[in-house]
């Protein structure tokens, strides 16, 4: 197809479970384009798993991090100065809302399932910024998270997540606000549907994918790979004049009306 050198680049990338995980995805992508990369996992559950698939991409680091964590966080980002010396790009794939809190009505929402959504899914991207932000100063440096259309749209079930993923949008165009002085450019993707550990234990999610099948103007759903894809691009050069916003890599469906 197309290759991208982007050999001497850095990258964190936080949110890999699996080889299912979009961030995952985006590791593929980076690692084809001969990025070094840090993957942090969230906790000891995760380790070996992580580690497996860490081991798929030459020079790579594994740290441990959960995102509330900030000791660990900043420990995260001291290791990557040691190790690599500077970071050019940051993933963030990392979001966790409460199973009831997905599952209920959201007019139930607790105090404590919203601040956990919140922490986790939305706040996470200003600390790592934060921490990655000195490690980027004069590199160009590039941040992409991941979104869902709940943050503009009501969905069914998708209750705190969507006020999260409104925040995370909204931190995003902020961020890049403030960073964009320092070189630094902060993007979102609204990914459409894909099969992860995040979405599978959805209840109708196989229904969810039809309705994007039927609807969508692609008359399909998306891929992983076409998540990695975009995302090297908003990291890379080639997205060198874009920051601030949401691309929607969702075959279409957010555009559509009627
Ligand atoms: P996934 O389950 O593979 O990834 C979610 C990741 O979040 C996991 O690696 C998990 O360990 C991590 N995580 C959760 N709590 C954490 C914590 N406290 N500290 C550190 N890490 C933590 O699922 P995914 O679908 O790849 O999700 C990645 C991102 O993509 C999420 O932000 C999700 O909202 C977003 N997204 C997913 C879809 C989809 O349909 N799969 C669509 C749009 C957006
Ligand atoms: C999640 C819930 C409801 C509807 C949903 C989703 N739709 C999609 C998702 C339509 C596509 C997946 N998604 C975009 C997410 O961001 C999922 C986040 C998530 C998933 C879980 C499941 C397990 C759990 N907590 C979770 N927290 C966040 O315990």
């Amino acid at each position: 197809m197309y290759t991208l050198d982007l050999s001497g680049k850095t990258a964190a990338v936080f949110g890999v479970a699996n080889r299912r995980s979009l961030a995952y995805g985006i590791a593929k992508e980076l690692g084809k384009a001969g990025v070094r990369q840090a993957f942090t996992y969230q906790g000891e559950r995760l380790k070996d798993n992580v580690a497996k698939l860490a081991g798929d991409f030459e020079n790579s680091m594994l740290l441990e991090c959960d995102v509330t964590n900030e000791s660990q966080l900043e420990s995260t980002f001291s290791q990557i100065k040691a190790e690599f010396g500077h970071l050019d790009y940051l993933v963030h794939s990392v979001a966790f809302a409460q199973k009831e809190d997905l599952e209920g009505d959201f007019v139930n929402t607790s105090r404590d399932g919203f601040r956990t959504a919140l922490e986790i899914s939305a706040y996470s991207l200003i600390s790592m910024t934060r921490f990655a932000k000195p490690l980027m100063e004069g590199r160009k440096g590039s941040v992409v998270s991941l979104s869902y259309l709940g943050a503009e749209r009501s969905v069914p079930h998708y209750n705190v997540m969507g006020t999260a993923k409104a925040a995370l949008e909204q931190i995003t165009r902020q961020l890049a606000s403030e960073l964009g002085e320092s070189g630094i450019r902060v993007n979102t993707i609204s990914a459409g549907p894909v099969n992860t550990l995040s979405a599978r234990g959805i209840s109708g999610f196989g229904k969810i994918l039809k309705v994007y099948e039927e609807r969508a103007p692609l008359r399909r759903n998306i891929t992983q790979e076409e998540v990695g894809t975009a995302a090297l691009f908003l990291l890379s050069e080639m997205g060198g004049g874009v920051t601030g916003t949401t691309l929607h890599v969702d075959a279409g469906y957010s555009t559509v009306g009627l």
